[in-house]
């Protein structure tokens, strides 16, 4: 009996070591994606993971590859977690590689393109949901099936199709006909459209006697579209593609006329910032007010002048269950966040601003203020 256990034994260890040998073999596989894209000037960027949405064997690795100068995270939360601030992480942070089995929370710190790769190791099967902490409408997901398992599809496929989401995401023009008939399509590459702005002025110019009498503070003489973007979807989640400029940012006006700038983007946060980057980027200067609208303005007496919007961003999304706007970017406390900057220039000059956030990225512009 002794030796019959024995030789059971033997045989459930070899058995043993050849099924665990063909899942080795089978866990070596590492998968690739990457995490956003832009434009070679920049100026486009695809807020997404590409692809977006893969299906793999418990065992197997996905490499992510940072792809965009727009910071971004690679994180995989855990369900019911409060969703962190990308700053502090899960808290924490993992770099280069991780594991992760769905108990607990794995996030790169925030990177960019040339950083390291992020590889993590799925041991665990589920379904397990893919997030960038910087930008909330940018997930997706990673299904992990049995080693036995038969997956749909092949590294070829998902390098295709993201190439395909790719060009989607940065060659968006639909928006162009539903939003401004030139803002897309001429966008940022050629800012030769201040001859519509004059055009408009003129025409606000003359009727101004008439507006002014109605007090209004907030008469616009120009709108700037600080950002625009739209939130596309796969089924494995959303995909963001975002226009980091001020579009037709390069205007010219007339002492004494206001400017403004409207957040067109669902998804990025943006800054209208004159003179230096005060200490808190986020929180409008002392010298903004807000609105009736709820929008914020200031005025500007000079090219030295200084002025920081703050975040100018749409709210998230509420949700059910959830307090209305409890958005942590919400700095000044609004039922909803400022969508709107409006600037009013008192003297002749030349005006230069920026985005404090996406100046690396290119995003400046300028007030030419003509007598
Ligand atoms: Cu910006």
């Amino acid at each position: 009996m002794k030796n019959i256990d024995a030789i059971r034994l033997v045989h459930f260890s070899l058995a043993l070591a050849v099924v665990s040998f063909s899942q080795i073999v089978v866990a070596q596989q590492d998968w690739h994606a990457k995490v956003g894209a832009e434009t070679p000037d920049m100026g486009r960027q695809a807020l997404a993971f590409l692809p977006n949405e893969i299906w793999i064997h418990s065992g197997d690795s996905v490499t992510w590859t940072f792809n965009s100068d727009e910071i971004h995270t690679l994180s995989l939360l855990v369900i019911g977690q409060i969703f962190p601030a990308f700053a502090l992480g899960c808290p924490g942070f993992s770099v280069g590689s991780a594991s992760f089995d769905g108990s607990t929370c794995v996030t790169t710190p925030p990177s960019v393109k040339g950083n390291p790769s992020f590889t993590v190791t799925f041991p665990e099967t589920g379904n397990f949901k893919v997030q960038c902490l910087v930008h909330n409408t940018m997930n997706g997901v990673v299904h992990v099936l049995v080693p036995a398992a038969a997956l749909p599809h092949d590294q070829a496929f998902y390098d295709k199709e993201a190439a395909n989401e790719e060009r989607d995401l940065l060659t968006d023009s639909d928006h162009a006909t539903s939003s401004d008939s030139k803002g897309m399509s001429m966008a940022h590459s050629s800012d030769m459209v201040s001859v519509r702005v004059l055009a408009e002025t003129n025409r606000l110019s003359g009727a101004r006697p008439k507006l002014a009498a109605s007090s209004g503070s907030t008469l616009a003489a120009a709108h700037v579209s600080a950002g625009v973007g739209e939130i596309a979807s796969t089924p494995g989640g959303l995909q963001t593609s975002s226009l980091v400029r001020f579009v037709k940012g390069k205007i010219t006006i007339h002492a004494g006329d206001t400017v403004e700038w409207g957040n067109h983007d669902p998804e990025e946060p943006h800054t209208i910032t004159f003179g230096p980057a005060p200490a808190n980027i986020f929180i409008p200067s002392p010298n903004v007010s807000q609105d009736a609208d709820g929008g914020l303005s200031a005025t500007l007496t000079s090219p030295s002048d200084a002025v920081n919007s703050g975040l100018i961003e749409q709210a998230l999304d509420d949700q059910p269950g959830k307090p209305v706007n409890s958005d942590p970017d919400n700095s000044i406390g609004a039922p909803f966040n400022p969508t709107y900057f409006r600037v009013k220039f008192l003297q002749p000059g030349t005006y230069n601003y920026e985005c404090l956030l996406h100046d690396n990225l290119g995003m400046v512009g300028q007030v030419l203020v003509l007598p």
